[in-house]
């Protein structure tokens, strides 16, 4: 299962032994870096910086560190092994052998989510092109690009089962993902998360802790899939997964860290004075869960959905951790609870669990979300100063699913036109708490050093000094 890396591609599926995909994969690889060039991290070329690059699929082997020029990084296909006489376990076909191949009948439906997923990945990469030019040290800029090429490396996953198992089409829908661009009004990226500006760092933290984390659940429910390539082309990205969401975790917990401490030297928790001594309020970072967490949620998708069911029974998409829940994986009898609103008021209602599927990864979700915030209060607990941060209420702020066209406050209260107008800059960054982080981003380029917004990361990366140059600029 090593990886072969004197090929053009990188890959542990014997590409070399398929010649006409070999060569559909290199006439799409030239694309790729143009498109990297153009729309990847911003005047990096020539950045030397301290990347893992993944050399097996092995725990012990895909983790291998030194300097790459990000343009040299060696993209490639890898699946994790093969699980001997994998059945399926889920679904109308539940037991039979695991697909090899694209069932005729599930095409397109399988190649809609493939795109889907595929689609995030670059548009990720977009989002976050200008942050380079505003670091708070070189630990966190050299974090910064191992999860743009590893986003980059997770399109490559997708773009692989294009072409291999989709023919034609799947070609296009290859071209199709270098085409669309996050924000573009005439060919945007497909989920609206994915359109929204990473315009600085407080937002790309918020972003690693909360859309990564759709990541992982959308992950690891296509690493239940039917189809077995997919599966495993998910498994081994979910081991890349959770490096960008301890990024996220991490980077706000050290924001909060710092905050507190100036909170207690000051003696004070007013926003303004906060401000004055340029750190960042916990009244600003609960503006930015509020927004970043609603906007994840609705990744998820409708709250009843006939896709999802569909998706289910057909065994093109399981459950998180489907193999470890102790039912029938079929539902046809079982029950979700769904929140919908009932004559304008917010209520819990038993639904089909079949069409209840986006909202259960939804509810494994938030629980998981939960437990991140919990780690952050304790931070704020230990100091003795501030309020603790929440999750606003599933309701709240969503554009997708049954609250869409409803005004919501982050404790679940329905709210007038005219409510909603007068909390909202309570509730939601507002233009002025943009521009205050804004003028906190100034670069920090010299080794050891660090924002004076953050405190300092625990420990540095792959057992280096904090005074280590993890990016070269040449
Ligand atoms: N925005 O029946 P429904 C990641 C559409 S993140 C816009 O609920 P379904 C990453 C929907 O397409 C993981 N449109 O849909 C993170 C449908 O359209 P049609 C990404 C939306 O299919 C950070 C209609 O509404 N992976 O990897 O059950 C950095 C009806 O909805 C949205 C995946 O998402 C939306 N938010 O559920 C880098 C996995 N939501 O049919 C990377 C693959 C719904 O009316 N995708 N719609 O034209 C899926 O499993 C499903 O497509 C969804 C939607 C769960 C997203
Ligand atoms: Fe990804
Ligand atoms: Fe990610």
């Amino acid at each position: 299962m090593a990886i072969d890396y004197s090929e053009r591609i990188p890959n542990n599926v014997t590409l070399a032994d398929n010649r006409r995909l070999q060569r559909a994969l290199e006439s799409w690889q030239p694309h790729y870096l143009r498109w990297w060039d153009e729309l990847g991290p911003e005047g990096t070329q020539a950045y030397e910086v301290y990347l893992r690059t993944a050399i097996s699929v092995e725990s012990d082997g895909w983790a291998n560190f030194g300097y790459v020029k990000m343009p040299d990084y060696r993209w490639g296909i890898f699946l994790a092994k093969p699980q001997d006489n994998r059945t399926i376990a889920f679904g109308d076909h539940q037991g039979e052998p695991a697909w090899q191949d694209v069932p005729g009948e599930y095409r397109s439906q399988l190649r809609r989510l493939i795109v889907t997923q595929g689609d995030t990945e670059p548009a990720s990469v977009e989002q976050q092109r200008h942050l380079g030019r505003t670091c708070p040290s070189l630990y966190d800029l050299r974090n910064l690009f191992q999860i743009n090429v590893e986003e980059g490396r997770h399109l490559w996953a997708m773009v692989y089962l294009l072409h291999a198992y989709f023919g034609r089409d799947g070609r296009e829908e290859a071209e199709m993902m270098l085409e669309r661009h996050s924000g573009d009004p005439d060919r945007p990226r497909i989920l609206g998360a994915f359109n929204e500006a990473t315009p600085h760092w407080l937002s790309y933290f918020m972003f690693t802790f909360f859309t990564d984390r759709d990541g992982k659940y959308q992950l690891a429910s296509l690493a239940e899939s039917s189809f077995d390539p997919l599966a495993r082309t998910c498994q081994f990205m979910l081991t890349e997964e959770a490096h960008h969401m301890f990024v996220g975790e991490t980077g706000i917990m050290r924001i909060i860290q710092r905050t507190c401490e100036v909170m207690r030297e000051l003696r004070t928790d007013d926003p303004e004075r906060l401000r004055g001594a340029g750190v960042i309020d916990l009244t600003t970072l609960q503006r930015f869960i509020n927004f970043h967490y609603s906007v994840s949620l609705d990744l998820f998708g409708q709250e009843r959905s006939t896709n999802a069911a569909t998706y289910f029974t057909t065994g093109l998409k399981g459950r998180y951790h489907e193999t470890r829940i102790d039912d029938d994986h079929r539902l046809t009898d079982a029950t979700w609870p769904v929140y919908g609103l009932v004559n304008g008021v917010i209520v819990g209602d038993e639904q089909p669990a079949l069409l209840a599927l986006n909202e259960r990864l939804r509810d494994d979700y938030i629980a998981d979300c939960q437990r991140g915030l919990d780690r952050w209060n304790k931070v704020i607990e230990s100091h003795r100063m501030g309020e603790l941060l929440q999750l606003p209420h599933r309701a709240f702020n969503r554009r997708i699913g049954a609250f869409a066209e409803t005004r919501v406050s982050p404790g679940g209260a329905v709210l007038s036109e005219s409510e909603w107008e007068q909390g909202v800059a309570n509730w939601l960054p507002t233009r002025e708490d943009h521009a205050y982080i804004a003028s906190l981003m100034q670069p920090v380029l010299e080794p050891g050093e660090m924002a004076g917004w953050m405190s300092p990361p625990a420990r540095g990366i792959h057992g280096q000094p904090l005074e280590f140059r993890y990016v070269k600029f040449s």
